[in-house]
């Protein structure tokens, strides 16, 4: 205790050095021993962006300001490249804050060296990660983050029309490309598999299970969408970059591609009848836009700012990023989910020089969603909030705002099922904790269950991301590849719809990472993606970058090990999308 306190008062003697008279500095507030327990890092504190492209983004060092510990260029280049990759996600590019607090420097000047060290240091209770004693940061580094937010943050670089003109390249005019398919695949079967630290998707044929193609697309490549007909598969990497697939052509490949900011999650292509195939749009994180482009050719028609209000107190925040995006089968309209203010844009693309924008208020950190089994309703979680909204797409209303009864919901695009009591349910499960949440779909024949939180029951653990079904099963499967146990980051929990019945059905755990004959690494299973039948699905093992991976193929019905995909080519397979799945939106 003695030697702390010692330490604190020399921190606090150095910082007022570093500081000078100009800024007040405040005691350190180190947290309790006895506290100290709640303040470990969850999955959840964990899966926050990372903004890997911006940590290598060349910005201005912003001049120092007397009375402000200045850092040299290589001091600076090394905060910059350490807070976008560990803080930016939380804090914000422009640190006016997000799930984390605001860092801006009349805060962080305030609050003084001493405290943001002992804060880095140790973390807190609200989600900040306790980068100092978990051994993630060193002494050294702490520092120097202290030291950095005590300076203004740097701007980084807009991203108009001419940077994404500039970035635009057709790879096949339109009228070289062919008039119908040339190959023989069937093409609705094909899975599309990120491949994240390769940059790569590896497009693999249903049947065969053979990879068909390994096709170089954006950096830490995060989702594919397909095209309403099925001809078009667009691809978005976390540099925002897109890469159109045509996969009519007698070798599938890359058509067209495009930057459409810094840093981006997601895209998503028109669906509406009369507009198929007509239009994608993809949503970044930094500049916080969205992009409507040309459908065939990726030519950028549109650039829209989401920066704005907060739906609630209608504070302005500069940076509200893009998360997911869906396009509506009942209007044409794409739904885009604005994260840190909380809106949702139902943003109509029939006149894309009038455009009207329905703007919903719904709730903060809007983050993934899907639809429920009719396609009329976006149901989406607002993670920090322990909530999911729900959008009537045909009346363009936001219909309810539900508690899920767990912690931090991470659906994906959820999972829609006929629950033997209470109809058709959309099911999501929690970063935060063991709980799947089921919520009523049906207002018409089960009216007294719609859009309440019908049943609540216990999976494997927390860290799960994504469920899955498909009309023609039987079962939910559910993912917990952030859990912190190894066997049960590497399982996956299925429960029987029929046991649904029960008030706690059990579930039966398959041995995925198992299952694969990978005995090195963590192996994560993540992500279950039926096939086009939908008798199988199918499962990433998700290994290190020089670790092997695979993907492992279940039989529906038995449940039993049917196929293992192993290739040196699938380096960190992650989401899969079955071609025909996503353009029906069927999960
Ligand atoms: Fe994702 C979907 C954001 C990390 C795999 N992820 C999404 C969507 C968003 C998002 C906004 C919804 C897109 C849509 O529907 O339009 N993801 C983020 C992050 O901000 C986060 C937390 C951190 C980051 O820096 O990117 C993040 N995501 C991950 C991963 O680490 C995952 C597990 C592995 C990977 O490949 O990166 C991952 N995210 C996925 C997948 C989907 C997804 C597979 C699509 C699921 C689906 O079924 O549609």
């Amino acid at each position: 205790m003695r030697r702390d306190k010692t330490l604190l008062l020399t921190r606090a003697a150095l910082a007022a050095l570093l500081l000078g008279g100009s800024i007040s500095i405040a005691q350190a507030k180190s947290p309790a021993p006895a506290d100290l327990k709640k303040h470990g890092t969850s999955a959840a504190d964990k899966y926050k962006p990372s903004l890997d492209v911006m940590k290598d983004m060349k910005v201005d060092q912003p001049g120092a300001k007397p009375g402000v510990p200045a850092l040299s260029k290589a001091e600076f280049a090394k905060a910059n490249k350490i807070y976008f990759q560990r803080c930016a996600g939380c804090h914000g590019v422009l640190r006016k804050g997000a799930t984390g607090k605001a860092l801006t420097t009349e805060i962080t000047r305030k609050n003084g060296l001493e405290y943001l060290i002992s804060f880095i240091t140790h973390g807190s209770p609200a989600g900040m990660p306790n980068w100092g004693t978990s051994g993630d940061m060193s002494k050294q580094d702490i520092n120097l983050m202290a030291r950095y937010l005590l300076n203004e943050p740097p701007t980084p670089p807009e991203f108009g029309m001419a940077e994404v003109r500039k970035s635009w390249k057709v790879i096949v005019p339109v009228a070289k490309r062919p008039k119908k398919k040339m190959n023989k695949i069937n093409i609705d079967n094909i899975f599309s598999v990120t491949l994240r630290d390769s940059g790569e998707v590896a497009l693999i044929d249903g049947k065969s299970k053979k990879i068909l193609q390994i096709i170089k697309t954006g950096y830490a490549v995060h989702i594919s969408r397909i095209s309403s007909s099925g001809r078009y598969l667009f691809v978005i990497g976390r540099d925002a970059k897109i890469v159109m697939i045509d996969l009519w052509m007698k070798t599938p490949g890359p058509v067209a591609e495009i930057k459409i900011g810094a840093e981006a999650r997601s895209v998503e292509t028109s669906k509406y009848k009369g507009y198929e195939d007509k239009y994608a749009i993809a949503g970044a994180y930094w500049p916080p836009q969205y992009v409507i482009m040309d459908g065939e050719t990726l030519e950028p028609r549109k650039i829209v700012s989401t920066r704005g209000m907060t739906y609630d107190t209608q504070e302005y925040h500069p940076e509200p990023r893009v998360a997911s995006i869906l396009a509506s089968h009942y209007k044409p309209e794409f739904l885009v989910t604005v994260k840190e203010t909380g809106h949702i844009l139902m943003v109509d693309y029939s006149d894309l020089k009038n455009l009207k924008v329905t703007d919903i208020e719904a709730e903060r950190f809007l983050h993934d969603g899907g639809l429920d089994s009719t396609g009329r309703y976006f149901l989406v979680a607002a993670n920090a909030r322990h909530k999911v909204a729900v959008v009537d797409t045909k009346e363009s209303k936001l219909v309810a705002l539900i508690e899920t009864g767990g912690v931090t919901p991470h659906p994906g695009r959820g999972a829609n099922l006929i629950h033997p009591k209470f109809g058709p349910v959309w099911v999501t499960s929690h970063l935060g904790d063991e709980t799947i949440s089921l919520i009523g779909t049906d207002p018409v024949k089960h009216k007294k269950y719609a859009w309440k939180v019908v049943q609540t029951f216990e999976g494997q653990g927390g860290g799960s991301l994504f469920v899955k079904t498909h009309p023609k099963s039987k079962h939910l499967y559910v993912d917990s590849p952030l859990n912190p146990d190894a066997e049960t980051a590497s399982s996956i929990a299925v429960f029987k719809i029929s046991d649904m019945a029960q008030k706690e059905p059990k579930y039966k755990v398959l041995p995925i990472g198992e299952w694969s004959g990978i005995t090195e690494g963590v192996r994560r299973v993540v992500q279950g993606e039926f096939n086009m039948k939908g008798d199988e699905i199918w499962f990433s093992v998700w290994n290190g970058k020089a670790q092997e991976s695979a993907i492992v193929i279940v039989d529906d019905k038995t449940l039993k090990l049917k196929h293992v995909i192993k290739d040196k080519r699938l380096i960190t397979p992650t989401g899969k999308f079955n071609v025909y799945n996503t353009r029906k939106d069927i999960y």
